[in-house]
C-alpha cells in the first residue's frame, strides 16, 4: 500500500472537505510489531502480545496523527499561526506540521524538563522556543491564556482535531488484526491519547468494523499520578519526562474511557519504567521511557491478575515515542564504551575470543 497520510487514508471518517488542504508528512501505518520475548518479560507467555510502535512517525512520536488535522484545520481557517504547551513531543510535531504549512509556531516547554532530542526539532524547525520557569501545567494554563486574546491557533489536546485524528491510531490495530484487542495498554500524561483511541474504537464497533472493544488500560508515573490519586499534583516528579503532569487537560475523559470499557488507570514506578523500558531494547525496540509504561503497567497487572498470567488473550501495548527523543537518558542507563588499542589483539582480549 502506498502511503498517503492518515487524513487521505481516513478521509470519510474525519472532519475535513475538499476544501481543506492536506498538511501531511504521511504520519500513521505505524507497525504493530508482534513480541518475541516480552509476553515471557511480563509474566504471561501465552499472550498475544503487540507494540503499536508510535516512534515511528515522521517526527518520532504519535502526535503527528493528531498534529496533520489540526495544522490542516488551522490552515483551513486562514490561521498563520500556532502555539502549544509541552512536554516536548508535542512541541516537535507542532513545529515540523507548521514548517511544512508556512505557519509560525509558537512552543512553551517546561524549563529544562525536556528531552534533548524534543527540543532540537521543535528548534530546527524554526519554532519560537520559550522555556517558562514552571511546569508543563503551568505552560498549558499561559497558552489557554494567550489563545484566548491574541490570534493564534491552540494546538495542544483541547484543540478537537488532535483528539479527532489520534483515534486513528485505533482504526489501524483493528485494520490489522481484523477485531480489536481484548486489552490496550497505554501511558497517560495529559490524557489525550486514552480520549482518542477510545474513541476510535468506539467508532469503528458503530461501524460493524470490530465486534468488541478492548479493556483501556492506562499508566501514569507513580510521581505524576494525578487521575489515580484522584487530585491534582503541584510538583509531579518522574524520570518520563512526557508524562510529567499534574492536571491533565482530558482527565474526565480519560475516566470515561476507563469506565466505559471496564479498564483501569493505574500508576507504575520510575524503575518499573526503566525495566520495560530496557527490556523493549533488549528486544530491538528502542522506545522512550513514558512509551514503556505501557509495558510496565502490563507486567504489574498481570502480577495482581493470574488469570491473565496464563490467558492468551490479544493485548496492544502502545509506544508513543520513539528511544532516540531520549538519548541522554538511554546513555544514562549503561555503561560508557571502554577505550582499546586499534589492534585486532586488543579486541580480541577484551572479548576472549
Ligand atoms: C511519548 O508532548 O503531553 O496522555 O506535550 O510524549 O495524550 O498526553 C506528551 C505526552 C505519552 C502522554 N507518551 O500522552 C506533550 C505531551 C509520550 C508523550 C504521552 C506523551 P497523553
Amino acid at each position: 500500500m502506498t502511503r498517503t497520510g492518515l487524513i487521505h487514508r481516513y478521509r470519510a471518517l474525519l472532519p475535513v472537505s475538499e476544501r481543506t488542504p492536506v498538511i501531511s508528512l504521511q504520519e500513521g501505518d505505524t507497525p504493530l510489531l508482534p513480541t518475541c520475548r516480552m509476553a515471557e518479560w511480563v509474566g504471561a507467555p501465552h499472550l498475544r502480545l503487540f507494540l503499536k510502535y508510535e516512534g515511528l512517525n515522521p517526527t518520532g512520536s504519535f502526535k503527528d496523527r493528531g498534529m496533520t488535522l489540526a495544522i490542516s484545520k488551522a490552515a483551513e481557517a486562514g490561521s498563520q499561526a500556532v502555539i502549544t504547551a509541552s512536554t516536548g513531543n508535542t512541541s516537535a510535531s507542532a513545529a515540523a506540521y507548521a514548517a511544512r504549512a508556512g505557519m509560525r509556531c509558537v512552543v512553551l516547554i517546561p524549563e529544562g524538563q525536556i528531552a534533548l532530542g524534543k527540543l532540537s526539532q521543535a528548534l530546527i524547525h524554526g519554532a519560537e522556543v520559550f522555556a517558562v520557569q514552571g511546569n508543563f501545567d503551568d505552560a498549558l494554563t499561559m497558552v489557554r491564556r494567550v489563545g484566548e486574546v491574541a490570534p493564534i491557533t491552540i494546538v495542544n489536546s483541547i484543540n478537537p482535531f488532535r483528539i479527532e485524528c489520534q483515534k486513528t491510531g485505533a482504526f489501524e490495530i483493528v485494520d490489522e488484526l481484523g477485531e480489536a484487542p481484548d486489552y490496550h495498554f497505554i501511558p497517560v500524561g495529559n490524557a489525550g491519547n486514552i480520549t482518542a483511541y477510545w474513541k476510535g474504537y468506539k467508532e469503528y464497533i458503530a461501524l460493524g468494523k470490530c465486534r468488541k472493544v478492548p479493556k483501556m488500560m492506562g499508566w501514569q508515573a507513580e510521581g505524576a499520578a494525578p487521575i489515580v490519586k484522584g487530585e491534582a499534583i503541584k510538583d509531579p516528579k518522574t524520570i518520563a519526562t512526557a508524562i510529567k503532569i499534574g492536571n491533565p487537560a482530558s482527565w474526565k475523559e480519560a475516566l470515561e474511557a476507563r469506565d466505559e470499557s471496564k479498564g483501569m488507570i493505574g500508576a507504575v514506578s520510575d524503575d518499573e519504567i526503566v525495566q520495560a523500558y530496557l527490556a523493549l531494547a533488549r528486544e530491538g525496540v528502542f522506545c522512550e521511557p513514558a512509551s514503556a509504561a505501557s509495558v510496565a503497567g502490563l507486567k504489574k497487572f498481570v502480577r495482581s491478575n493470574p488469570a491473565l498470567a496464563l490467558s492468551s488473550a490479544t493485548v496492544v501495548c502502545v509506544l508513543t515515542g520513539h528511544g532516540l527523543k531520549d538519548p541522554e537518558r538511554a546513555l544514562a542507563l549503561v555503561p560508557k564504551p571502554k577505550s582499546v588499542l586499534p589492534t585486532v589483539e586488543a579486541i580480541r582480549g577484551e572479548l576472549g575470543i
